[in-house]
């Protein structure tokens, strides 16, 4: 006989916390949100750290490389997506392991016999009015000389003048030497007045470009997330089919975590490649393993040698699994039921795993709700998809911008490999949809407000940590009355109904 579950399955959205006393040391300045990635054992500590409990999507339409340069700047993690081939991901990989902070590879660049009007051209498509001449016009070539807005008058140019003529020569510049310090590349910038220092090799080709703005914005991330030769730290995402070449691609290109990309984790193909990569890295190779919604499920990753696990089925807002299928689980349910799971199999055995709780993330406060209820970090897709980072089109719809986001098991992804259950190498049914987000501008400034909101929150309930969170938290379950009661109700909304008064 079937078994049934004596609760129903549950959401973020029928839970609040509750206020604890908050004593006078825990304000926003002092909550620490640091948070273990990987397993570690009892008395020590994960060996991958996050600085801010977020990691995003392993989605075309959300994790590319510039969401995870831009993400690891602000102390979270970006997992790259899986459903490309084997050379574009580990390209990615490789340029996020490559991006200095505030040394820029020039994209803008022409050769001294180019013309006037090529650098009018250039400067339209790419936006930047600071190009390099280099011998061979390319971002690494000898370099000759700079142009800058400085150097012409467009209103009394002839375009078909030499770019020779009038850049500014190699002897005139102030350049760095390769290995400079970026400290150092900017004490040369406000010592000779610049807004751009070249940064050359021995042979005088050109490395990087430094630019005075790029400096202080390096100095506004305070949460930067980076590895120990200082560059910054990227996750990427694998599947269970062709793992015994991507993994070695992945981990060439220098990525620092993997994470088994998977709607139902709880399969002999997971365990499978687990052990394939255990056994041919050992514990080196940290790989995340999911996704499940139970205690059985944890324990058979566990078991498999899992670094993390992750949790959801069927929560994504793009995700039409449970619709399509019946297959999944309240998010919050699921959370609960493994967070358990996790904790006992600690008491029983020394290691802690951390949790992703992966989906269906709506409101800011869900966030710390998820980590309340026991995940480490949690990730998210459309959270994500809305920012200037994320590789997707950004469009006008009636009078508002939104942008594109899409789920890996649409007909716009083709992602089977997420659904594999061994049959044909194709998506045979959508298991998600295609669709807009509303626009949200920079990555930065919403992290941070979502920061200050989850500080805030974690303030009321007088924790200063995650690990304290996860101790103190008062958890209530909510009534369909007490949801309306939480939103403004039963007052007359200005900016909505001005008008008809
Ligand atoms: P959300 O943050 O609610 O947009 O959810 C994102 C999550 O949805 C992803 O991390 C992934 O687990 C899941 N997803 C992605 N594609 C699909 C699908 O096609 N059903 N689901």
């Amino acid at each position: 006989m079937a078994f049934y579950y004596a609760e129903p399955s549950r959401t973020f959205n029928e839970f609040l916390l509750l206020p604890n006393l908050t004593k006078k040391d825990c304000v926003p300045d002092n909550i620490n949100l640091m948070t273990p990635v990987t397993k570690y054992k009892q008395g020590e500590e994960s060996e991958l750290r996050l600085n801010i409990p977020l990691v995003s999507s392993i989605m075309q339409a959300v994790s590319n490389d510039s969401m995870a340069v831009a993400l690891a700047r602000n102390g979270g993690l970006s997992f790259i997506f899986v459903s490309q081939s084997i050379e574009a991901q580990a390209e990615m990989v490789s340029k996020v392991k490559k991006f200095k902070a505030g040394f820029v590879v020039s994209d803008a660049n022409v050769r001294p016999e180019d013309s006037l009007i090529d650098v009018v051209k250039l400067k339209e498509q790419t936006g930047h009015s600071t190009i390099a001449v280099t011998d061979d016009g390319t971002s690494h070539g000898r370099l000759l000389g700079m142009v800058t807005s400085s150097d012409y008058r467009i209103s009394r140019a002839d375009y078909s003048q030499k770019v020779k003529e009038f850049m500014t020569p190699f002897h005139k510049l102030v350049v760095g030497k390769e290995g400079i310090a970026l400290s150092e590349a900017n004490d040369l910038v406000w010592a000779h007045k610049l807004n751009c220092l070249p940064v050359i090799d021995k042979e005088q080709r050109l490395l990087h470009l430094v630019f005075r703005k790029d400096y202080e914005l390096h100095k506004a991330n305070p949460y930067e997330l980076s590895d120990d030769k200082k560059r910054l730290l990227v996750g990427a995402g694998i599947n269970t089919r062709d793992y015994t070449e991507r993994v070695p691609a992945l981990l060439k290109a220098g990525a620092d975590v993997l994470c088994i990309d998977s709607s139902d984790g709880f399969t002999e193909w997971q365990s499978d490649t687990l052990s394939w990569i255990k056994n041919t890295y050992g514990e080196k190779v940290k790989v995340g393993a999911g996704n499940i919604v139970d205690k059985e499920g944890f324990l058979f990753l566990a078991e498999a040698g899992a670094d993390f696990i992750k949790v959801g089925v069927g929560p994504g807002s793009i995700c039409i699994t449970r619709e399509q299928k019946g297959i999944g689980r309240g998010q919050a349910s699921a959370l609960i039921e493994v967070a358990q799971a996790r904790n006992e199999y600690f008491i029983k055995t020394g290691v802690y795993i951390p949790l992703c709780s992966d989906g269906g993330i709506v409101h800011d406060y869900q966030i710390v709700l998820a980590l309340a209820m026991g995940a480490d970090f949690v990730m998210m897709g459309r959270y994500f998809a809305r920012f200037d980072e994320s590789p997707t089109k950004k469009l006008m719809i009636g009078s508002n911008f939104v942008k594109e986001y899409w789920a890996e098991g649409s007909n716009k992804a083709r992602n089977w490999q997420r659904y594999d259950l061994g049959g044909n190498k194709e998506l045979e049914f959508e298991e998600g949809v295609d669709s807009y987000v509303p626009y949200a501008g920079a990555l930065k400034e919403n992290v941070n407000l979502t920061i200050n909101k989850m500080k805030s929150t974690m303030c009321n309930c007088g924790a200063k940590s995650i690990p304290e969170l996860q101790q103190k938290a008062r958890i209530t379950l909510v009534s369909s009355t007490s949801i309306r009661e939480g939103g403004a109700h039963d007052v007359i909304l200005k900016e909505n109904n001005l008008k008809e008064i």
